[in-house]
C-alpha cells in the first residue's frame, strides 16, 4: 500500500471508538462473551485494540526508512528486559485515559486487568534493562533501530522465597499467548552447526552438521509521542523438515522428536547467570544461532534495498551488546567471503566499520573465552576466520609496534595458556571502530586494565557511553504521582527532554512545593506497603525511612555491607533504646545466579536476620528488614518511586555503570554510595552535598589490595564490627543450625574479603548516622530530594543514544 493512502491523521482516541474495537476484539479476535470473559481476556481484547493503533505508524516507519534510504542500526543482544508493553504502549499513544475510560464503560476496572500481563523478562538485569531502555530512546529519537535477540520460551526464572531460601522456578511467560508480537513464518533463516569445511576451486564451503531454522517474531517498539515505530526482532529455533522427515521414513518416531526437541532447544531458556561466564555448549549454540540468522536478514534486506556489497557501512551499523554476539563478525564475514566472493582484503576492513561493541564488565570471571576446540567443532568455519583476523591483526602489531612476543602472547585472540581458548572481548575489539565502556569510571578503568594494550594499539577507538534510562517508564509510568507534580511546573515535555527537569531547581526551597512533593513520595510509600500488606501480611510504616537495596545479588554489589550495617544497628537499638532511633525499613531484593553458592547464601541471611529483628519485640518498628522475593521490572517500578535512600555501594572500581542508582534518583531517592561506576557523575550531577559517599576510592582500592588488606586487623580493632560478625558466625540467625554462617564469616576474615567490606564498614555506619540525622529534618531532606530529581536530567537514555547515534552509528533520525 502507498504511504498517501494511510489515513495519517492521528486516529481519533475517542473513548467511543475504544469501547466499539475492545468489544470487537474480545468478541471476534479473543472469542469471548462479554458477560463471562476473564480479566485476562479482558486485557487480551484491550491490548489487540491498543495494538491496531500502534501499526500504521509502524508501517510508515519501514516505509519511509526504505524510501529515504537511512542507515539502520541493529542492536545485538543475547538479552531484552522489556517488562509489560501494555502500559507502556497506552503511554506512548497518550491515550491512558481514553482506556481507562472505555473500560469503565465496559464496566471493567483497569486496575482488575493489568496485573494480567506478564513480564517479557527475557534478561538477567542491568545489560538486558539497559537493551530495553535504549530501544525505547531509539524509537523516541526516530532512529530507524531494530533489536535483535532470541525469543526465549522461558524467561528469567521465578525466585520464590522457602523458609528463607531461594527455590528457582520457571518463568513459562507465553502461556496465556502474546499479543505485542506478529510471528513471521515467511521469515526463515537456515543456522548450521558442526560439519566440515570443503574446498571447491579453493574456495571454502562449510557443509554437512545439522541445520536448524530460525524464525522470525517481531515485537513492536513505539516511540514516545511520536509515529516512529521501531521493531524488536526474536529468532525462535525450528527444526528443520527434512530432518524429521528422514527419520519418520526409517520409522523412527521418536528419534524425529528427540531431534526437534534437540533444535528447537537452542531458543528454549534465557541462562541465569549475570556475571559469570557459563562455558556451556548450549549456550555458544544459542549466541551462533541469534546471530548468524540476524546478519543474514540484514544482508537480505540490504541486497534488496538495491545496495552492492560494498555500501554495507553506510547503510547498517551493528553494535555488540557485551560480547556474547560477537560471533556475529566472523558470520558476517563468512557470507561476504564464501557466499558473495568477496575478497579478503575487502571483507574485513568493511566488517569493521559496520561493527561496535560495547564492554559491560571488567570482572575477570564474565570475560568470555571459549575452548578452541569446542569452537572448532560446532563452527569449523568461524573457528578459521577468527585465525585470520588474528594473523591479519598480530601482523599488522608487528608491523607497527615491532616484533614484541610478550605484547603478541598478550593480546592474541588465542588464550595459550592451558587450553587453547577464545578471548572473545579481542575480537569484539579488533573487529570494532568504536568501543565503549557504560560510565566515565569504567571507561577510563577499561583502557587502563583489561584492554591497556588494545588502548595503545587503536586509541582512536576507546570512548565512553555513561548509561541512561528512559523517563517514560521509569519516571511517567512508574510514578504517576511525581509526574503531576512535575507537569504542573514545567509542562510536560520533560518525558522527551529530561534535562528540562533543572528547571524545578529553583523550586527546592519553595514549601508549597515541597509539601507536594513530599506528599507524592508518601503515597508510593503506602501503594508500596499495600502491596507488601497483601502479600506478606506485614504492615510497615509508611512514615519510617524506605532504605532500598534491589539488584541482582552479587558480592561485589555487597549486599553483605548493608546487612553488617543493620545488623550493627540491631545491636545498638538494644544497646540504647531510649536514644532517637529514625524508623528505617531496610528493603531487599534481586535474584542469585542459581548456582551461585555465596550469593544464596547470602539471600538465606537477609532473610534470617529479617525473621530474627522482625519479631524482636524490643525492636519495635524502630527497624524493619522486607526481602521481596521475585524482583522484575514490574516490581521496580513499584519500589523505586516509593524509596527514601538508594544503596549504591559496590567495591570501588567494580560496578560497570549502574542503572538502578540513575531510576532510583529520578525519583527522589537520596543516594548512598561508593566512588564507584555512574555514582561518580551522579554526584557531579545533584551536587556533593545531596548525596551521601563512603569508603574507598578505585584507586584506593588497587593500593590497598597491592599493599596486603588485612581484615582480620579491622575486625580485632573495631569492637561493633566483631560483634556483628560474631553473631554471623555464632548462630545468632540461626539458632537451629549454628554453623550456618561460618563460610560468610571465613570469606570476610579469613579468607581475604576479596571485596573489601570491613574496610568500607566504619566509613558506611558512620554516613549511615548522617542518614538518620538528615532524615529528621524533614525539611531539609525533602529540599535534597528535590535537587535530586533536578539534577538528573541527564541521564535519559535519549541522551545516551543521542552520542550512540552521532559519534558511533553515524545515523539520523527519520523524518516522518
Ligand atoms: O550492565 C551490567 C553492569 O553490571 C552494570 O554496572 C551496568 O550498568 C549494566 C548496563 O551497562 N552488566 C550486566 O548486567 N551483565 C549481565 O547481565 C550479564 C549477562 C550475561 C552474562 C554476563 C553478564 O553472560
Amino acid at each position: 500500500m502507498a504511504q498517501q493512502d494511510f489515513a495519517y491523521d492521528r486516529l481519533a482516541h475517542d473513548v467511543h471508538d475504544l469501547m466499539r474495537s475492545i468489544s470487537n476484539k474480545l468478541i471476534y479476535a479473543v472469542g469471548k462473551n462479554p458477560a463471562t470473559a476473564r480479566s485476562q481476556d479482558w486485557l487480551h481484547a484491550v491490548e489487540l485494540a491498543v495494538r491496531d493503533r500502534m501499526v500504521e505508524g509502524w508501517m510508515a516507519t519501514n516505509h519511509e526508512a526504505d524510501l529515504s534510504d537511512a542507515k539502520r542500526v541493529y542492536y545485538l543482544s543475547m538479552e531484552f528486559l522489556v517488562g509489560r508493553a501494555f502500559t507502556n504502549a497506552l503511554l506512548a499513544l497518550g491515550i491512558h485515559d481514553q482506556v481507562r475510560e472505555a473500560l469503565r464503560g465496559l464496566d471493567v476496572d483497569f486496575d482488575w486487568i493489568v496485573d494480567n500481563e506478564p513480564d517479557a523478562a527475557l534478561g538477567n538485569g542491568g545489560l538486558g534493562r539497559l537493551a530495553a531502555c535504549f530501544l525505547d530512546s531509539m524509537a523516541t529519537l526516530g532512529i530507524c533501530g531494530m533489536g535483535y535477540g532470541i525469543r526465549y520460551d522461558y524467561g528469567m526464572f521465578r525466585q520464590q522465597i522457602i523458609d528463607g531460601v531461594q527455590v528457582e522456578s520457571p518463568d513459562y511467560w507465553l502461556t496465556a499467548g502474546n499479543p505485542w508480537e506478529f510471528p513471521r513464518p515467511e521469515v526463515q533463516y537456515r543456522v548450521r552447526f558442526g560439519g566440515r569445511i570443503e574446498y571447491q576451486d579453493g574456495r571454502p564451503r562449510w557443509v554437512d552438521g545439522e541445520e536448524v531454522l530460525a524464525m522470525a517474531y517481531d515485537t513492536i517498539i513505539p516511540g514516545y509521542a511520536t509515529k516512529t515505530t521501531n521493531t524488536l526482532r526474536l529468532w525462535s529455533a525450528k527444526a528443520t523438515a527434512e530432518m524429521d522427515l528422514s527419520a519418520f521414513n526409517r520409522g523412527n518416531y521418536f528419534a524425529a522428536v528427540e531431534d526437534k526437541n534437540h533444535s528447537e532447544n537452542v531458543s528454549r531458556v534465557l541462562y541465569p547467570d549475570d556475571s559469570t561466564q557459563s562455558g556451556r555448549e548450549l549456550r555458544l549454540r544459542q549466541e551462533y544461532f541469534f546471530v548468524s540468522a540476524s546478519m543474514q536478514d540484514m544482508v537480505r534486506r540490504h541486497l534488496q534495498n538495491g545496495h552492492g556489497l560494498s555500501s554495507l557501512p553506510e547503510h547498517a551499523a551493528v553494535h555488540l551488546n557485551d560480547t556474547h554476539p560477537v560471533l556475529a563478525v566472523p558470520e558476517l564475514l563468512r557470507i561476504l567471503i564464501d557466499e558473495h566472493g568477496m575478497p579478503w582484503n575487502e571483507a574485513w576492513p568493511l566488517a569493521q566499520r559496520v561493527f561496535s561493541y560495547t564492554n559491560h564488565t571488567l570482572m575477570h570471571e564474565a570475560l568470555e573465552t571459549w575452548p578452541v576446540d569446542m569452537l572448532g567443532r560446532l563452527l569449523p568455519r568461524h573457528l578459521n576466520l577468527i585465525f585470520d583476523i588474528n594473523a591479519d591483526f598480530l601482523g599488522e602489531v608487528n608491523k607497527r609496534f615491532g616484533v614484541d612476543v610478550e605484547l603478541m602472547r598478550r593480546i592474541s585472540l588465542i588464550d595459550e595458556h592451558g587450553e587453547r581458548r577464545v578471548r572473545m572481548a579481542y575480537v569484539a575489539v579488533v573487529a570494532s571502530h568504536k568501543i565503549n565502556g557504560v560510565s566515565r569510571l569504567h571507561s577510563e578503568l577499561m583502557t587502563q586494565s583489561i584492554f591497556a594494550d588494545f588502548a595503545r594499539v587503536f586509541p582512536e577507538r576507546f570512548n565512553n557511553k555513561t548509561n541512561g534510562v528512559t523517563p517514560r517508564r521509569w519516571v511517567a509510568q512508574a510514578n504517576p504521582a511525581l509526574s503531576a507534580l512535575i507537569d504542573a511546573r514545567i509542562g510536560r515535555d520533560w518525558r522527551r527532554h529530561l534535562e528540562m527537569l533543572s528547571q524545578l531547581k529553583p523550586l527546592a526551597g519553595d514549601a508549597a512545593f515541597a509539601a507536594e512533593f513530599r506528599h507524592a513520595k508518601r503515597s508510593n510509600k503506602l501503594r508500596l506497603a499495600e502491596r507488601i500488606q497483601a502479600q506478606f501480611g506485614v504492615m510497615l510504616n509508611p512514615d519510617s525511612l524506605f532504605d532500598v537495596q534491589v539488584k541482582r545479588i552479587h558480592e561485589y554489589k555487597r549486599q553483605l555491607l548493608n546487612l553488617l550495617q543493620v545488623i550493627a544497628r540491631y545491636h545498638r537499638i538494644l544497646a540504647d533504646p531510649q536514644a532517637d532511633w529514625v524508623p528505617r525499613t531496610v528493603l531487599f531484593a534481586g535474584k542469585a545466579a542459581s548456582a551461585y553458592h555465596n550469593a544464596k547464601l547470602i539471600i538465606r541471611l537477609i532473610n534470617d536476620v529479617a525473621a530474627k529483628i522482625n519479631n524482636d519485640p524490643r525492636i519495635g518498628d524502630r527497624l524493619k528488614v522486607v526481602f521481596m522475593p521475585n524482583y522484575s521490572v514490574s516490581l521496580a517500578e513499584l519500589i523505586i518511586p516509593a524509596a527514601d535512600l538508594s544503596e549504591q555501594i559496590s567495591t570501588a572500581g567494580t560496578e560497570a555503570s549502574g542503572t538502578g542508582n540513575m531510576k532510583l534518583a529520578l525519583n527522589g531517592a537520596l543516594t548512598m554510595g561508593t566512588l564507584d561506576g555512574a555514582n561518580i557523575e551522579i554526584m557531579e550531577q545533584v551536587g556533593e552535598e545531596n548525596i551521601f559517599i563512603f569508603g574507598l576510592t578505585a584507586p584506593q582500592v588497587a593500593d590497598l589490595r597491592a599493599h596486603g588488606y588485612a581484615p582480620r586487623q579491622l575486625y580485632e580493632s573495631n569492637p561493633m564490627l566483631r560483634e556483628v560478625l560474631d553473631a554471623i558466625r555464632d548462630g545468632a540467625f540461626s539458632p537451629g543450625e549454628p554453623g550456618r554462617y561460618q563460610q560468610i564469616y571465613d570469606l570476610l576474615v579469613n579468607f581475604g574479603d576479596h571485596y573489601l567490606l570491613l574496610a568500607d564498614f566504619a566509613s558506611y555506619v558512620e554516613k549511615q548516622d548522617e542518614v538518620d540525622a538528615l532524615y529528621r529534618q524533614q525539611d531539609e531532606w525533602t529540599r535534597r530530594s528535590i535537587l535530586n530529581v533536578a539534577g538528573m536530567g541527564v541521564f535519559s537514555s535519549d541522551r545516551t543514544i543521542a552520542e550512540y547515534a552521532e559519534e558511533v552509528w553515524h545515523a539520523k533520525p527519520l523524518k516522518l
